[in-house]
């Protein structure tokens, strides 16, 4: 019998704890109760070694050497750890691919006023249309917001050359290594193809070129995802800017009508927003007070970090949101959103909605989300969750007290124009001469998920907390950054968990921002955000002449269950930032890959440090992993000379 883990066990968070308890006490499964089914997990897949890429198998090595030790293709343990990395990579490098291309079409058509948004940020396009090369002199907003969006769209298309988000935003010092070994991308899809078809049987054998195949998946997601999905919606619906949320199970408000959205793409959320204020009086007609919008996981990021919309739970909690019974509708859109929840709906009066074509779940209502009727189908959604609010079961409503203030909207030009203040100038030399002095050690990227199979919230805030306290500036995104908001790490309570130095330049940044002190943990959005700190480090590398490897920055998942986020911590990595791990990356089969990965190979020139700059770390202590990420930080910091 799988042991069944006590609400204390699976997450640090009390409400959460309080809300599977509920759940449990209704005899309601959640994510948290299947993961401690799933306990005794396949050790053939855990390690890498199962493959079922044809019909001559399954085939399966045994980790320990005691059965057959090739596949019936001849495939050995490397090839199969090899491919089922690269298989990973591929799924987290197409979700943000195809992210990146439907936010592409949405600036298409609203160029073409086919589709009712605005281009909200025109500073944002002109910047974004400049550096792209794009003629803007005598031009109108529409005429370059289609050049851009053609512009992306193109990085989905061309046959030669390199991707126009790499030539854009790569940067150079990092272009040069990549191009020697010839893995920058030409175009997302054909290198999603390329590397689907190199993964197939009697396709790419050589572990190592495999690997190479997997950092080409990573650039794909950096750059056709996350870069080219930040820039095009920030110009759509604005940079962010600081701003106040809310976070916790309790932003859910008894008294009105509580919709969530859920997913990733904010364009169909950033709509039902706006519905939600058009149709606030028709909610007071059944009897509701208004219409509360409330975010999980990245989706609610997007809203948090451009309407300070508040954020109900990250990933591995979601399903608790429904059992509060408190919930109208939940509204999803593409990505971690588990099929699970339709099961928990079915409990409550809350209705599930999916949007996607490609994504739905059996029971759950589709309306489906078109650019061109983004309108049509907001509107729907929230008069549906009106109609929902008086089928509402009022015992059945339990939602818990005490929610978390928190500032998140610290995009790389909010964070200029904090620093701006000290030097017009240069709006850097404040971070590059606060890094040098040691008043900043390091400056480290607490990105990814939180994991039903993971106790909750601990992993995240235990690397931030024990970096805080070394005077390691954190930036946040994704369902970490929900994890750092819920314990005062973005607000100025969190400012206890700094050291000295870090404390005292985030309370003098803190003033220029009209706030009392900067939050230690710095929100710079959802998944896709993960294009800020890069940024971030890529031009304070071009002020010091450095290749973005030299920094002292490291990136650290400690609580992952994505392949977006090992896809995520690869890009990081092709650019020579340490990525830390806190879960198993199911590599372990293959010396010669776990390796390669972490640069422990004795032919250290073609390890991922070697060759890069950047490796993994895997290290499911929180309070380890963060010396391990010190040691990188003072090496780096020892190299530079600082
Ligand atoms: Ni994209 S990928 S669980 S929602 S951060 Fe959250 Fe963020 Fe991981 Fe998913």
């Amino acid at each position: 019998m799988a042991k069944i883990r006590e609400p204390e066990e699976v997450s640090k968070d009390t409400q959460v704890q309080q809300m599977l308890a509920v759940a449990r006490s209704r005899g309601i499964e959640t994510a948290f109760d299947r993961a401690d089914q799933m306990a005794a997990r396949c050790p053939f897949g855990s390690a890498g070694l199962c493959c079922r890429s044809c019909l001559e198998g399954p085939c399966r090595i045994v980790p320990n050497g005691s059965g057959p030790r090739r596949g019936v293709c001849g495939s050995d343990a490397d090839t199969l750890v090899a491919r089922s990395l690269l298989n990973t990579m591929i799924q987290g490098a197409s979700g943000h691919a195809e992210h990146g291309r439907e936010v592409a079409m949405a600036l298409l058509k609203t160029a073409e006023g086919k589709a009712p948004y605005v281009i909200r940020d025109v500073g944002k396009l002109m910047r974004v249309a400049k550096g792209l090369n794009l003629e803007i002199e005598g031009k109108s907003i529409n005429e370059v917001a289609k050049a851009v969006a053609l512009t992306a769209l193109e990085d989905f298309q061309k046959h030669e050359g390199v991707m126009n988000w790499i030539e854009y935003r790569g940067h150079q010092k990092s272009r040069e290594i990549w191009d020697k070994l010839g893995i920058t991308p030409v175009n997302a899809h054909l290198e999603i193809a390329k590397a689907v078809t190199r993964n197939a049987m009697g396709g790419d054998a050589d572990p190592l070129n495999l690997l190479l195949g997997s950092v080409t998946m990573g650039l794909v997601d950096g750059y056709s995802g996350l870069h080219l999905s930040s820039d095009l919606q920030d110009i759509l619906f604005g940079t962010p800017k600081a701003v106040k949320f809310n976070y916790s199970l309790a932003v859910l408000d008894e008294k009105q009508i509580n919709i969530a959205v859920h997913g990733h793409i904010p364009l169909l959320s950033e709509k039902i927003v706006e519905w939600a204020r058009t149709l606030e009086r028709k909610a007071l007609t059944v009897g509701a007070e208004g219409i509360n919008i409330v975010g999980v996981c990245c989706t609610g990021n997007e809203l948090l970090m451009r309407q300070g919309v508040h954020a109900a739970s990250s990933f591995s909690s979601q399903e608790l949101v429904i059992v509060t019974g408190a919930l109208e509708a939940m509204v999803v859109d593409i990505q971690c959103i588990m099929p699970g929840i339709q099961q928990v709906a079915e409990c409550f009066h809350t209705e599930i909605i999916t949007t996607m074509p490609h994504v739905k779940i059996p029971g759950a209502t589709h309306v489906n989300f078109e650019p061109e009727y983004a309108d049509d189908a907001a509107r729907e959604i929230v008069e549906r969750a009106i109609r929902n609010f008086a089928k509402r079961d009022p015992a059945k409503v339990v939602i818990p007290g005490g929610s978390v203030e928190a500032y998140a909207g610290f995009s790389v030009e909010q964070i200029c124009e904090v620093t701006a203040k000290i030097n017009e100038d240069k709006p850097l030399q404040p971070l590059i001469d606060a890094i040098k002095d040691g008043t900043i050690r390091g400056v480290a990227a607490v990105i990814g998920c939180t994991n039903p199979r993971e106790p909750q919230d601990i992993g995240n805030v235990t690397v931030a907390k024990e970096l805080l306290k070394n005077n390691v500036l954190i930036v946040t995104t994704g369902c970490a950054a929900h994890s750092l908001a819920k314990y005062g790490l973005m607000n100025e309570d969190g400012l206890e968990a700094c050291g000295d130095s870090l404390k005292a330049l985030l309370r003098q940044l803190g003033q220029h921002a009209g706030l009392s002190a900067l939050p230690p943990a710095l929100h710079m959005g959802s998944c896709v955000d993960n294009s800020r700190p890069l940024d971030l480090l890529s031009a304070i590398a071009d002020e010091l002449d450095v290749p973005v490897s030299s920094l002292p920055a490291v990136g650290s998942c400690p609580e992952t269950h994505s392949p977006k986020a090992l896809t995520i911590g690869t890009y990081f990595m092709a650019h020579g930032v340490d990525v830390h791990v806190g879960v198993d990356p199911q590599v372990s089969g293959s010396n010669l890959v776990a390796r390669t990965l972490t640069g422990s190979r004795e032919d250290k020139e073609i390890t991922m440090d070697g060759l890069f700059g950047g490796k993994l770390i895997v290290e499911s202590d929180p309070v380890k992993a963060a010396a391990i990420l010190l040691e990188r930080i003072d090496m780096k910091r020892k190299a530079l000379g600082i």
